[in-house]
């Protein structure tokens, strides 16, 4: 590798199996939402039959990971009871995980992550941080699961008033060091935790592009990155303006951010059509391999 080229991201996070890693590239995380009001994709998926053969599409095209979500994050989605979210997810999560594949379930709440971890997930994905559910990173520490530790502010209904700063990166920066400090407090090895920028929570458009540039100062505090852009409404500045609402148009967006995050270091990306990202990421590896 020469001078010239970036430098080594770090390897991935210990709970999950060697060809994940140190996968040689950036790996690519498909989302199904089981949701009938997510923002991306508009309540496709939300039956569990058609849920499920979504991620066995999605595996069949590459990705690495499936990230089940329950509940939208959305500002102003319906609020849903852990119960009623752990119905919807758990039927896939377990038939999936049965079926051999790296689950992930998109959660900030404790008594989920504890079910679907028995069930076989590998990954709890929290959007929170840790700040939702005061029981979760304990539940995560006993799980011994992989923790993604999303950055956000407020709840996605106070969040758009809580984009405020002086400095994002800085800010985004020392909140998450913040949290991964409380979660190994509460037994979480730093092994089992990736961290993420969670663009468009409590950030606007600015601040994500600014995020997105600034990877290398995340990667500092010396964990994986995954970066989650897929199909967000920043996105929209960079398409055709008469395609600006259609979160489905924003896909060829994402997968340019897909292989600039790959270049940057990022150990995955949640994106929501595989193919493209999965293109870009073989990108930036033959980019990195051959600087
Ligand atoms: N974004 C959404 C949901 N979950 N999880 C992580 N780790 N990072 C993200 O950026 C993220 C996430 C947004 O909702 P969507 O599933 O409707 O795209």
């Amino acid at each position: 590798m020469s001078e010239r080229s970036a430098r080594p991201a770090p390897r991935g996070p210990e709970p999950l199996p060697p060809a994940l890693r140190d996968p040689g590239r950036t790996l690519v995380m498909g989302v199904v939402n089981v949701t009938p009001d997510s923002f991306s994709d508009g309540g496709q998926w939300f039956d569990t039959d058609v849920a499920i053969a979504h991620g066995r599409h999605l595996l069949a095209q590459g990705a690495d990971i499936v990230d089940v979500g329950g509940e939208s994050t959305r500002p102003g989605a319906a609020h849903v009871s852990p119960d009623q979210e752990l119905a919807r997810v758990l039927p896939v999560v377990e038939t999936l995980a049965r079926e051999g594949a790296v689950v992930s379930v998109d959660t900030v709440n404790a008594s989920t992550a504890e079910a679907v971890t028995r069930a076989g997930a590998l990954i709890v994905n929290d959007v929170s941080g840790g700040l939702f559910d005061p029981e979760m990173t304990a539940t995560v520490a006993r799980s011994g699961a992989v923790y993604v530790l999303q950055h956000w502010r407020g709840t996605p209904e106070t969040m758009n008033d809580l984009a405020e700063y002086d400095d994002v990166v800085a800010e985004v920066r020392a909140e998450l060091a913040e949290r991964l400090a409380e979660a190994l407090a509460a037994g979480v090895r730093e092994e089992q935790v990736v961290l993420d920028p969670g663009l468009g929570f409590a950030k606007d458009a600015g601040h994500n592009w600014t995020l997105l540039t600034h990877l290398d100062a995340l990667l500092e505090l010396g964990r994986p990155i995954l970066v989650g852009a897929s199909r967000k409404r920043f996105l929209s500045g960079v398409v055709a303006p008469r395609l600006a609402d259609e979160p489905l148009a924003r896909d060829a967006a994402t997968a340019a951010v897909s292989a600039l995050s790959a270049a940057a270091g990022a150990w995955a990306v949640r994106v929501h059509e595989v193919t493209g990202s999965l293109d870009a990421v073989r990108v930036a590896a033959e980019w990195r391999e051959h600087s």
